[in-house]
């Protein structure tokens, strides 16, 4: 059974992974057996990162590119050829929130949100998928999307449409590349505890309305998130397409 969901001699890509859930998603596919190249705008979160990945014996490198820059990605995926590196799995992770009232907010600030959460996917989507289909070895492409994905929530209006954007990018992507072998799925975190939600944990109101609205009854640790995406990440999944799968502790179900 457990060689269903093997990554040995697999590598995978993890946008912005130097902590928080890319973390996270990176250590669970490099226990799984994978070999995982670590992404990171900040050098130090990356060096750190790679450390502690490689302490635990993992095989782990890193690459800090701005995922929102096509020159960026295509000189990476470049650097990652010249070096023998082929991208088997690739987790489209890098995001950032902004909240501020619809109202206020500026376009550039719209802007920002729109590039970092979806068209980074599509950037590096691409990048990867070009190379999965020349190759003729099929992959996996796993995006996040969020539970704004399907219910919005006030003052995250960049977010929440990009995170709705990124639920039918992943099918989009199933749709021209399931041909190629490629499965392309969504998973949709709930409310978990990383430094993303540090203000929401901080303020006690968000965080009563959390536990109270959660059949849970509670926030999600960064870890629960590894099955689903060790599951989309492996041949257990080889014909999921397309899916959006919640890890939200049942929030969803109660809306
Ligand atoms: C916020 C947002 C996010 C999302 C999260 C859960 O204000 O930061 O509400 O936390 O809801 O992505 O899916």
């Amino acid at each position: 059974m457990s060689a269903l969901f093997d990554l040995t001699g697999r590598t995978a890509l993890v946008t912005g992974s130097g902590r928080g859930l890319g973390f996270a998603y990176a250590e669970g596919l490099a226990e799984a057996g994978a070999a995982v190249v670590i992404n990171d705008l900040r050098e130090e979160n990356l060096t750190e990162a790679v450390a502690k990945l490689k302490a635990k014996g993992y095989n782990a490198r890193g690459l800090a590119f701005d995922v929102t820059s096509e020159e960026a990605v295509a000189a990476a995926f470049d650097a990652l050829d010249k070096d023998g590196v082929a991208i088997d799995i690739l987790i489209n992770n890098a995001g950032i929130q902004f909240r501020k009232p619809m109202v206020e907010l500026e376009l550039k600030d719209w802007q920002r949100v729109i590039d970092t959460n979806l068209t980074s996917a599509f950037i590096v989507g691409k990048a990867a998928a070009t190379r999965m289909i020349a190759r003729g070895t099929g992959g996996k492409i796993i995006n996040i999307g969020s539970l704004v994905s399907e219910a919005a929530r006030a003052t995250v209006a960049p977010y929440t449409a990009a995170k709705g954007g990124i639920k039918m990018l992943t099918r989009a992507m199933a749709a021209e590349w399931a041909q190629f072998n490629i499965q392309a799925n969504t998973i949709g975190p709930g409310y978990i505890l990383t430094e993303m939600c540090a203000a929401l944990v901080e303020n006690v109101e968000f965080d009563t309305w959390v536990k109270k609205s959660n059949p849970a009854g509670r926030w999600g640790k960064p870890e629960e998130l590894i099955g689903t995406a060790v599951y989309l990440s492996s041949s257990a999944s080889d014909y999921v397409n397309g899916q959006m799968i919640y890890v939200d502790g049942g929030w969803l179900s109660v809306l």
